[in-house]
């Protein structure tokens, strides 16, 4: 059987960041995100008995670096024994580069996967299944505001707020475009087992998931961004008193940040925020999302801006 199915990728306002159970992929802290409507993964996935391994092409070139870990996305959502699969996959943005593109394919492939393998399971179901493989995958499986709930055996996810109720605009000022130094998964343990911030970072997340809750609900533009600006910054000040130390930041991101202080400064709404790469995303209020893109494009060192509004849940295109 034969299943294609999109997602968008996720930015978090308030991190995952960090392992409960690395067996199970359980985060040790919640997050809330929001789901980005222009960027995209579309996966197709075939399921063929007369196939003697699973392949994988991403935008039309063959790729085996990717393969094993989507390989075992299959095993866990068809279950074993299960036919060999023709992975295809297409993807309108920088892979690997910090810009979430493991939630949108992890995302993407469980939904095709489940269909194609004659699954009827529901959104909660689905991100349980994401989030094994990748944990920021759980939370594209929902549209808008999405708050992700780590518990001690599973995860809980749901959408706080549409993405029509509260439409924020993001600009993503891209400052490298090659692959990450270090995955998200490895820096994840290295901060765990050696950053003297890690126990705090785990200990004051509530702290920063009730503050982030209470300003979607009440659409506080301000409120939000402090307290996601906060979240980012710790995130990456635990990670820079690592050992060794992961810094995914570059000059470029550091400009980009003065660049969102000036704006700050003249008033204008929008707040950063930056994952395990050095992009800088920026969330704006729509009316500013011209003036924020501008300035950010014109930031030395800025090699690509991309502009979208939030988006929905992941979902199935096709089924044969
Ligand atoms: C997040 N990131 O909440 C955080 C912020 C990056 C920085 O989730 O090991 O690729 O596959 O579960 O989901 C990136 O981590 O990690 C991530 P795994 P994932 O979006």
């Amino acid at each position: 059987m034969r299943a294609t199915a999109i997602a968008q990728p996720n930015i978090a306002l308030i991190k995952y960041w960090g392992k409960r159970d690395a067996q199970r992929n359980l985060p040790a802290v919640g997050s809330i995100s929001i789901t980005l409507n222009d960027l995209f993964t579309e996966m197709r996935v075939e399921f063929d008995s007369h196939l003697a391994a699973d392949s994988l092409s991403i935008n039309g070139s063959a790729d085996e670096a990717m393969l094993p870990r989507l390989s075992a996305c299959l095993d866990l959502v068809a279950g074993e024994p299960r036919s060999r699969a023709r992975i295809v996959s297409r993807c309108n943005f920088p892979i690997a580069a910090g810009l979430a593109s493991s939630a949108s394919a992890f995302a993407a492939l469980t939904v095709a996967a489940a269909a194609a393998s004659g699954k009827s399971l529901d959104a909660e179901a689905l991100a349980n299944l994401a989030g094994r493989c990748s944990g920021s995958a759980a939370r594209s499986l929902y549209g808008g505001f999405v708050e992700l709930e780590s518990r001690d055996r599973d995860i809980a996810v749901r959408a706080l707020c549409g993405s029509d109720e509260w439409p924020l605009c993001v600009v993503v000022a891209v400052t490298e475009t090659g692959p990450k130094a270090i995955g998200s998964t490895e820096a994840m343990e290295i901060s765990r087992k050696t950053s003297p911030f890690y126990s705090s970072w785990v200990e004051r997340q509530d702290e920063d998931l009730n503050a982030a809750r209470a300003a979607i609900k009440d659409r506080d533009f301000e409120q939000l961004a402090v307290v996601a600006e906060h979240n980012c910054l710790k995130m990456h000040s635990m990670m820079w008193a690592s050992r060794p130390p992961t810094v995914f930041w570059n000059s470029v991101t550091m400009r980009c940040l003065e660049t969102i202080r000036m704006l700050q400064d003249d008033g204008v709404a929008v707040f950063f925020t930056i994952d395990a790469g050095p992009q800088v995303k920026a969330i704006c209020l729509p009316e500013e999302t011209d003036n924020v893109r501008a300035s950010l494009a014109s930031t030395e060192g800025v090699i690509d801006v991309m502009v979208t509004g939030l988006g929905e849940a992941a979902r199935l295109l096709d089924v044969a």
